[in-house]
């Protein structure tokens, strides 16, 4: 039989061992990327200009793309991609919608009340990434919570294409014009992000600095956001790929296997773990892999993904020690193939999103299922949540009292601000409500 594919982790009787993780280190990428960024402050659009000739192989005549190449792209999109790219955008559209939050007024007491005022940001950024394929879906995945959370300024960077004289992929042209995206700009990695976190007012361009960057990218994307959080703020770090599959003996082994190589298709830093307690499962995901990889398109990156250390079939012991290494390992994508599928997603805690059953393939999530694939990768699932209206809004606490309801509770904020040796803050409620100032305290 030749080798696998894919290593085995077993875990059944040592579950001390590591988890399988990309040797990704964003901390280090750092080191590169944060002079880069301050560059971009300091030189603005020049800079933008270099990086990308460097990195991308192309230096466009301008960063910000044109109208009329977009229509361009528009006009000629395959009709087949344009209907899919709509009952993408509708299916998450309808999903955010109902996602958006509402203003809650609160009434805590007589004549008191604490509104909670949802807030669109004023402008965000929108990274989408070029890298290996053109993601032409990640233009929808941004866009669509930004544009139902009422965000009212957007830009949009991506990188330029050698291939498309210094142009942005036509398909994520067409994509940004369906969506009513005019304000797009041929630039991509970190340069981009700090293009949108830094805008290029001071350095004499034209591109004003955004409130929120959000988007997926490779490691200087993710580098780059950590960097220039505080400067503005980041939706969480979305690098390479992931996708873990909890199964047991019901799964299918075909299907299993094909949804290992889909995200490994990304790239071959992508993570694909198969967890399972069923050693005849394992061994029949092995031999689809040896099966469905020869005969993919991109099966030198998706072998190199496969055999990394990042990836690996990890043998537990039976379906609780399976929950208990999914939500350790805290995939960006989980998906749940066993024989009451329902009954153990909800049992997990950790992922970016879970794909339950059999039909629910992460690929469906990527593109066409309503909910968002930006999602929190290298185990931030455990404190980050994936792309969504959320992101875009801010909540803002609105708060009214009357002079009755200020009265009635004036003395608790006076005992408190006495413990707090703060006895100002209590003084400025007695001015209103009349009740003796203590001495030595202004009134
Ligand atoms: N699986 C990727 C998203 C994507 N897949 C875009 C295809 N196109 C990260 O969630
Ligand atoms: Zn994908």
């Amino acid at each position: 039989m030749s080798p696998s594919l894919i290593r085995r982790l077993d875990l059944r009787h040592d579950d001390t061992q590591d988890l399988p993780r990309a040797p990704l280190d964003v901390a280090r990428a750092l080191d590169v990327v944060a002079p880069l960024c301050d560059d971009v402050r300091d030189r603005g659009e020049v800079a933008v200009l270099d990086y990308g000739e460097r990195f991308d192989g192309v230096r466009p005549t301008s960063l910000r793309v044109a109208r009329e190449h977009l229509v361009d792209a528009l006009a000629g999109l395959d009709p087949a991609i344009r209907a899919a790219l709509e009952v993408s955008i509708a299916r998450l559209r309808v999903t955010c919608e109902a996602e958006l939050e509402s203003t809650v007024v609160t009434t805590v007491a007589e004549g008191a009340t604490v509104e909670r005022r949802i807030v669109p940001m004023s402008r965000v950024g929108l990274y989408v990434p070029g890298g290996l394929a053109p993601l032409v879906s990640s233009v929808v995945m941004n866009t669509v919570p930004a544009q139902v959370a009422g965000v009212g300024s957007i830009a949009l960077a991506t990188p330029p294409q050698a291939e498309f004289g210094g142009l942005p992929h036509p398909t994520i042209l067409a994509a940004c014009e369906l969506l009513g995206i005019e304000e797009v700009y041929a630039a991509g990695g970190a340069q981009a992000v700090a293009m949108l976190a830094h805008g290029t007012l001071a350095t004499g361009g034209d591109v004003r600095p955004v409130d929120l960057v959000t988007g997926p990218g490779n490691i200087y994307v993710a580098a780059a956001k950590r960097h220039l959080r505080g400067t503005v703020a980041i939706d969480s770090e979305a690098g390479p790929t992931e996708i873990a599959v909890v199964a047991d003996d019901t799964a299918d082994a075909a299907f299993v296997a094909a949804d290992l190589i889909s995200q490994s298709e990304h790239d071959p830093n992508a993570a694909s773990v198969l967890i399972t307690a069923s050693e005849d499962l394992a061994a029949a995901v092995e031999s689809e892999l040896a099966r469905q990889v020869p005969r993919a398109r991109h099966h030198e990156r998706i072998t190199t993904s496969l055999a990394g250390p990042q990836s690996a079939i990890v043998l537990v012991r039976d379906l609780d020690h399976a929950v208990e290494v999914a939500d350790a390992y805290a995939a960006e994508h989980l998906e749940i193939q066993t024989a009451d599928s329902a009954a153990v997603a909800a049992r997990i805690t950790n992922a970016g999103a879970i794909f339950v059953g059999g039909f629910t393939p992460v690929s469906l999530g990527d593109y066409a299922a309503g909910s968002n694939h930006v999602l929190p990768t290298a185990g931030c699932a455990c404190h980050s949540s994936g792309l969504s209206v959320r992101a875009f809004v801010k909540n803002v606490h609105v708060v009214t009292y009357t002079e009755a309801a200020l009265r009635e509770v004036g003395h608790h904020v006076v005992a408190l601000a006495e413990a707090e040796d703060l006895p100002s803050h209590g003084a400025a409620v007695s001015a209103r409500t009349g009740a003796p100032a203590r001495a030595g305290e202004s009134t």
